[in-house]
């Protein structure tokens, strides 16, 4: 067996003692298909034992190469060593309240962090949550309360959670929303200045998108029946799609125009991903409302919403709660990922790790005609896979790389409305020699899959 203490100090290597998936990894996904519900999805076939830093170590001792951070979470590394610390002497102090029954200080820093450290020079306050989709929904619901108006507007290839409302919020039908209506009414959903699939191209989408979406708008909902704007800055599992400069501006500011309010999901960008604390910083917006979670708490279940004080102090008293939401133990967990990312200067690291993938990446996109895009920010990159020569979506080349790319020991995500992108989020600790070391086994898996 291998030595470890924490996480973060396993060894940085990737090491296959056994096929993909070994055999313990196999006898407990069999226990798993007896005992879980077949509608649980899994990326990579393993069994996890401990995690830290780049890697994933399974059962059968494999040590993995996680370029998914589990879906963008562990941006400061699983098991991360101020994480641990703060975690356990939470745990040890006391488990629970409830923070409207007996608060306590670790959720009141939570908030006062992440009103200095969200975009927006106004005064700022916040409530925590759980999930993202449960931030979401009391996002909309703060937007609702405070305007007096109940339509939300949304976008193509959005996604922003399970929940009945959220499903309602989220784009693409199948896996997320197939047979499960009826959906939350009042939301509307408007085209996506998606660069790469916008017709006439990447150009014309700059020129046109932010007017077409606005021209929707006044015609289908009328500015002054909208209580809000919710939209990804970059979009996370529509396949990281990035909308050209000044559409994100302009959805701001018709929102102040009309007297609705902008709320930037940032569940996905946040937390230094992006290569910015926020993505909203890149165009130096300022949303009225913004929803964190996953980054937030290395790792532990929180969520957030963040925003002007006067929006988050319109809602009566009671009005938002839960019973776990902003638990002591997620919060001082984010209290420690917080600091990590500040010390170790994730920030920049973010913006390191992402210039390595997005020039690895666009070199495979000159030698590899199935490469259709290569886009982006930070680190979060991804390709958009089509058949040579079109803008057809090439979904038996992305089932090709990912088991590539699995079976030597290297976890990558997918997404896409198209079901045909690949996306990298590696944890921002990831040492160099691991993330050159995937980014080859990609380049070799894109040339098996051509
Ligand atoms: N908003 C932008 O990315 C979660 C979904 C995983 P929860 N994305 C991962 C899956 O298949 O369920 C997400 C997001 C954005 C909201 C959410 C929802 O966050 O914490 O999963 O509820």
């Amino acid at each position: 067996m291998y030595q470890t203490t924490h996480g973060p100090h396993l060894p940085q290597e990737r090491r296959l003692v056994t096929e993909i998936p070994g055999p313990k990894s196999q006898e407990l996904i069999k226990r798993r298909s007896e005992a879980v519900s077949a509608a649980l999805g899994m990326s990579m076939p393993v069994i996890v034992e401990r995690a830290g830093g780049g890697v994933i170590i399974d059962i059968d001792g494999n040590s993995i190469i996680d370029m998914g951070a589990g879906i963008a979470v562990v941006n400061v590394g699983n098991s991360a060593d101020r994480v641990v610390a703060n975690v356990k002497a939470q745990v040890e102090a006391f488990t629970h309240t409830c923070f409207m029954v007996v608060p306590y200080l670790g959720y009141i820093e939570v908030c006062e962090a992440l009103n200095e450290l969200t975009p927006g020079k106004f005064k700022k306050k916040s409530a925590l949550f759980n999930s993202g989709a449960e931030a979401l929904e009391n996002a909309v619901k703060i937007a609702r309360r405070f305007t007096k108006r109940q339509a939300i507007v949304v976008f193509e290839h959005g996604y922003h959670g399970r929940t009945n409302l959220t499903m309602a919020m989220t784009a693409k039908n199948m896996p997320y929303k197939d047979g499960f209506g009826p959906f939350a009414p009042e939301i509307y959903r408007m085209p996506m200045a998606y660069p790469y699939r916008w017709p006439g191209g990447a150009e014309a989408c700059e020129r046109e998108a932010l007017d077409e979406v606005l021209h929707k708008i006044e015609k289908e909902i009328g500015g002054e029946n909208l209580a809000g704007i919710v939209i990804e800055p970059i979009q996370g599992e529509g396949g990281f799609v990035v909308p050209p400069k000044g559409f994100l501006p302009g959805l701001s500011d018709y929102c102040k125009k009309v007297g609705a309010l902008f709320i930037a999901d940032e569940v996905q960008t946040g937390f230094a991903r992006t290569g910015q604390m926020f993505a909203c910083e890149d165009e130096g917006i300022e949303p009225d409302l913004i929803t964190t979670a996953k980054g937030i708490a290395g790792g532990l279940p929180l969520a957030a919403v963040t925003g002007r004080a006067d929006v988050m102090d319109s809602i009566h008293g009671g009005g938002l709660g839960g019973t776990y939401g902003g638990s002591p133990i997620a919060c001082a967990a984010a209290l420690g990922a917080i600091e990590t990312i500040k010390e170790e200067k994730l920030v920049e690291r973010s913006a390191k790790i992402g210039q390595m993938m997005r020039s690895a990446l666009e070199s495979m996109q000159a030698k590899y005609s199935i490469i259709g895009d290569v886009r982006g920010r930070g680190s979060m990159q991804a390709i958009e896979l089509v058949k040579a020569g079109t803008k057809e979506p090439n979904t038996e080349a992305l089932g090709k790389i990912v088991k590539y790319c699995q079976s030597r020991g290297v976890l990558i995500l997918t997404a896409g409305t198209y079901s045909n992108v690949i996306r990298l989020l590696p944890p921002l600790v990831m040492p160099e020699h691991l993330l050159k070391e995937a980014l080859t086994i990609l380049d070799e898996a894109v040339a098996s899959a051509v």
